[in-house]
């Protein structure tokens, strides 16, 4: 067996849920309240922009009063302590990674608490509502900024050093997430290839879990600080 020296962590949903932050498919989950397509698509941005903002503004307000868990604080330790390469890619928007400690860190579908001024191309930490069209930090003009996430049908961030840190990845880690949306749900193949190992640590088997050597089920809080320490 390869000595274990590059990891790839990918995480989503399911490493927030025990914050009180909702995940998108389980019962009651985000997507139940909305359809995707009313609200996190270019297209439902243009069409309807205040349902868009009411649904964000209410997230970007919702994450600033969770704090990380302890599958986010034990993902921080490993980031304090491996002495190898280690990327934590997360499809999640909120900020619990980095208010842990994580510094190895991608958000591969963008910050809830950034705005993207669609005028000037800046990106602007941002805490507050966007339905009041606020003018941009950066260059002024108002009713342009746009939640800086990344929606279906657009390119997510970082995908270059994503696939370089997945094609020298010794370990694979997946971890709360179901497993339904690409190109995120496409990277354990990619690990595989790299004749990576591969663990899925998730409540429940993922859309994926056949792509894992290893899958252990249950919560995240229980289950990555048993992995990780
Ligand atoms: C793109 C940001 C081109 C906004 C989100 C094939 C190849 C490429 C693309 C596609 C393809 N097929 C289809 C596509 C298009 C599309 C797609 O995947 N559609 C799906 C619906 C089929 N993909 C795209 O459009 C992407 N862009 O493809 O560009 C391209 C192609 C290749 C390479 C480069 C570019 C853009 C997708 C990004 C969309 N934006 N979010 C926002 O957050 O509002 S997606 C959204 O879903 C979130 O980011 C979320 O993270 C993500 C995935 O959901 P999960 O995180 O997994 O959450 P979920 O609720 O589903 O699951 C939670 C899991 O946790 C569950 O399994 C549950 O059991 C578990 N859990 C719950 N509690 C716990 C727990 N586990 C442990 N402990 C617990 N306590």
């Amino acid at each position: 067996m390869t000595p274990i020296q590059n990891i790839v962590v990918l995480t989503g949903a399911g490493v927030s849920a025990e914050s009180g932050i909702d995940t998108f498919r389980d019962a009651g989950g985000l997507w139940e309240q909305h359809r995707v397509e009313d609200v996190a698509t270019p297209e439902a941005f243009a069409r309807d922009p205040d349902l868009v903002h009411r649904f964000y503004d209410a997230r970007r307000e919702a994450i600033q009063t969770r704090v990380p868990n302890a599958a986010h604080e034990a993902l921080a330790r490993l980031d304090a302590y491996w002495p190898g390469d280690l990327l934590i890619v997360t499809q999640n928007v909120d900020d619990l990674h980095e208010r842990a400690g994580a510094r190895r860190l991608v958000h591969m579908h963008g910050e809830h608490l950034n705005a993207w001024c669609t005028t000037c191309d800046t990106r602007s930490r941002w805490t507050g509502p966007l339905i009041d069209r606020p003018p941009c930090p950066a260059c002024g003009v108002a009713g342009h900024l746009r939640p800086d996430v990344v929606w279906f049908g657009e390119m997510p961030y970082r995908m270059d050093d994503i696939y370089r840190a997945l094609n020298r990845a010794d370990l694979f880690v997946s971890i709360g997430t179901s497993g339904a949306v690409y190109p995120a749900a496409g990277f354990v193949r990619e690990a595989r290839q790299s004749g990576a190992r591969t663990l899925e640590l998730n409540m429940e088997p993922s859309e994926g879990s056949h792509w894992f050597a290893e899958a252990r089920h249950g919560p995240a809080t229980r289950l990555v600080p048993t992995w990780v320490d």
